[in-house]
């Protein structure tokens, strides 16, 4: 397949991630929009044309993982996972319920295609370390993705992970950080920033460093992963520029953390994803 097209079943591919997304949470009324979206390109280039997975196997010893350390982006992992084929999507629609394989944070004991348990901020990055870490000694052709947030790089035990990854030479590693500009109480700059920006904090500590300037472009984030694949000696960490709340129509204008909209809110905003897919699918 030719690279355009290839970009075009990859934007079609986040066009339905996004619509599932949106389902997902809806189902439940309320949750964490805001960040659901803005990693929508990036989940859909992992699993549409860069990693190795198996959904009749997900636990299958070669494949590559995928870590999502801010955990509370989860709808937008079942979302993906259930249009990849590891389950019937509509079981995502029991999110955050009684009894539910879905919860609001990702549990790798629950739900098919999740690697690790996360949702205390920093924890994945530093779990994700160990299970790249492992594949390398096991000598397994095998790389491991993990989205941290830019509000979860105030924790220290992020900047721990990094030093370990670096000192460990884990080229098999790539840190998605979703530069979104905001946390849950706010813009990160006010809260806790981060002076020269997160890539360079990066590099200080010893990674490939790669800028995307626009976080929701399938294109540019598939030609920062191939980037990442030549890195050799290092961990890479792609610093994605994303909008928070990205497609939500009730969420994008504020970059809202969660979001508990009306009802017809919810049906406004579902209308305008299948839009945007109808609208993308016609390209
Ligand atoms: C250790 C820890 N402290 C606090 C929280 C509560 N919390 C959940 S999300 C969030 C903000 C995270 O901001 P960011 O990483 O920028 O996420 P995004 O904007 O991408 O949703 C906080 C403080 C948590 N989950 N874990």
């Amino acid at each position: 397949m030719q690279k355009a097209e290839k970009m075009q079943a990859l934007r079609v591919f986040a066009a339905e991630i996004r619509l599932e997304t949106l389902k997902t949470i809806g189902s439940l009324g309320f949750g964490h929009v805001g960040g659901s979206m803005s990693v929508v390109e990036a989940l859909a280039v992992l699993y549409g044309e860069v990693m190795k997975v198996d959904p009749k196997n997900p636990r299958w010893e070669d494949r590559d993982w995928c870590v999502m350390s801010k955990g509370h982006a989860g709808p937008a992992m079942y979302a993906t996972l259930g249009l990849k084929g590891f389950y019937p999507i509509e079981q995502a629609y029991t999110l955050n319920k009684p009894h539910t394989n879905f919860p609001s944070h990702t549990d790798r004991t629950k739900t098919p295609g999740i690697d690790l348990t996360t949702g205390s901020l920093g924890q994945g990055i530093s779990s994700a370390v160990g299970a790249a870490l492992g594949n390398k000694m096991d000598e397994r052709d095998s790389h491991v993705f993990v989205f941290v947030g830019d509000g979860e790089c105030d924790e220290g035990q992020v900047w721990e992970a990094a030093q370990f990854a670096a000192h460990y030479k884990l080229d098999n590693l790539v840190c998605l950080v979703d530069d979104n500009k905001m946390q849950l109480d706010g813009k990160v700059e006010e809260i806790m920033g981060h002076a020269k920006g997160i890539g360079a904090k990066f590099d200080a500590f010893g990674w490939n460093v790669i800028n995307v300037e626009n976080g929701n472009d399938v294109e540019q984030i598939y030609d920062a992963v191939m980037s990442a694949y030549d890195c050799k000696g290092k961990p890479t960490c792609i610093v994605l520029n994303t909008t928070k709340g990205k497609g939500a129509t009730f969420a994008e204008p504020s970059g809202a953390h969660s979001s508990q909209p009306s009802k017809e809110q919810w049906d406004e905003a579902i209308a305008a994803a299948e839009a945007e897919l109808a609208k993308v699918k016609a390209q």
